[in-house]
């Protein structure tokens, strides 16, 4: 079909739950069936192909697939020509210079001459480039904090999450050389119908993402407090207020973003609201 999109996803690994997930919660379905590469959603027009992440950008730079789901780590890594269309949130992580704990580390300078491992050395390369820095980088594909102390090299540039492993391995964290989440890429070129399906599978991510910023709020309140707890709110319109049968009481139902609900908890309640009920909400569409 004209506008069906494809879309590239990690077949198995640290991306795959996610982004699965996601597509989930866009009220797509499909059934992925054990091993298969390809499948189709039943209910939008979503082909799924189910690749290595280090294949991801290649295959939608060429146009096999129309759109993919990568670390943008992996993005940078391979320099293919993507649109980076919509950061996703997930799949957190830092790319990071690593030394062991005993290595008299001051400032990046401490690098120069000195052997480095990592498995992202385009990345890595133009950090130092950037920094000035002349060091030898070793490419190695796994494993890559046991490189000091095997004596391949006395420092790594590896992804960091928790940094357990790097604590586990006696190294230390010492610079960040790039910031990396999960982003949705595209094809630079995609005919009018398949753009149209973008632009619904865009409206439906959004409408989760933004649901998922943001919590459903309901209090009761007195009367007389209303006028001060609605300015606590910071709300896109005003709130609900609905009469109790309790004479003099409300109750009061908005919005608020999860970032705000701990700063203003407090002062709701000094404001004299009571049974404070926070909800998660499924969709939000503005
Ligand atoms: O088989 P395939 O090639 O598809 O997968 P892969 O093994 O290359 O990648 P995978 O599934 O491990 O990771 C996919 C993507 O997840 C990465 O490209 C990152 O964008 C993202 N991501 C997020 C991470 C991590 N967090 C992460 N912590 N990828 C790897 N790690 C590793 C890291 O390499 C190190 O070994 O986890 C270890 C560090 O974790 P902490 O928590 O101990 O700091
Ligand atoms: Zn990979």
């Amino acid at each position: 079909m004209e506008n069906t999109l494809r879309l590239a996803i990690q077949k198995s690994g640290r991306l795959s739950e996610d982004s699965l997930k996601l597509i989930k919660e866009c009220g797509i379905s499909f059934s992925q069936g054990i091993g298969k590469l390809k499948c189709e959603a039943f209910n939008f027009p979503l082909e799924f192909l189910f690749l290595r992440d280090d294949d991801i950008p290649q295959y939608v730079s060429s146009g096999i697939a129309d759109i993919g789901i990568v670390g943008e780590n992996v993005l940078l890594e391979t320099g293919e020509e993507v649109k980076v269309i919509q950061q996703l949130g997930f799949s957190k992580c830092r790319l990071s210079l690593a030394v062991a704990n005993d290595f008299k580390f001051e400032d990046i300078r401490s690098l120069e001459g000195k052997n480095i491992a990592t498995s992202y050395p385009v990345i890595l390369q133009k950090y130092l480039d950037e920094k000035k820095i002349k060091a030898a980088i070793h490419v190695i594909s796994g494993s890559v904090e046991i490189a000091p102390s095997i004596g391949l090299a006395e420092a790594i540039c590896d992804l960091v999450s928790s940094g357990s492993t790097l604590l586990s391995n006696g190294l230390r964290e010492v610079e960040v050389v790039l910031k990396s989440e999960a982003v949705l890429i595209g094809h630079p070129q995609m005919n009018d119908n398949k753009q149209k399906t973008l632009s619904e599978l865009l409206f439906r991510i959004a409408a989760v993402q933004k649901a998922k910023d943001n919590k459903y709020i309901l209090m009761n309140v007195p009367n007389d407090a209303i006028d001060t707890i609605s300015k606590i709110l910071p709300v896109m319109k005003s709130p609900t207020i609905m009469p109790l049968t309790i004479k003099g009481w409300s109750s009061l139902h908005s919005v608020v973003k999860e970032d705000d609900f701990w700063r203003i908890i407090s002062e709701l309640k000094q404001a004299g609201a009571e049974g404070i009920l926070v909800i998660p909400i499924e969709k939000m569409i503005s």
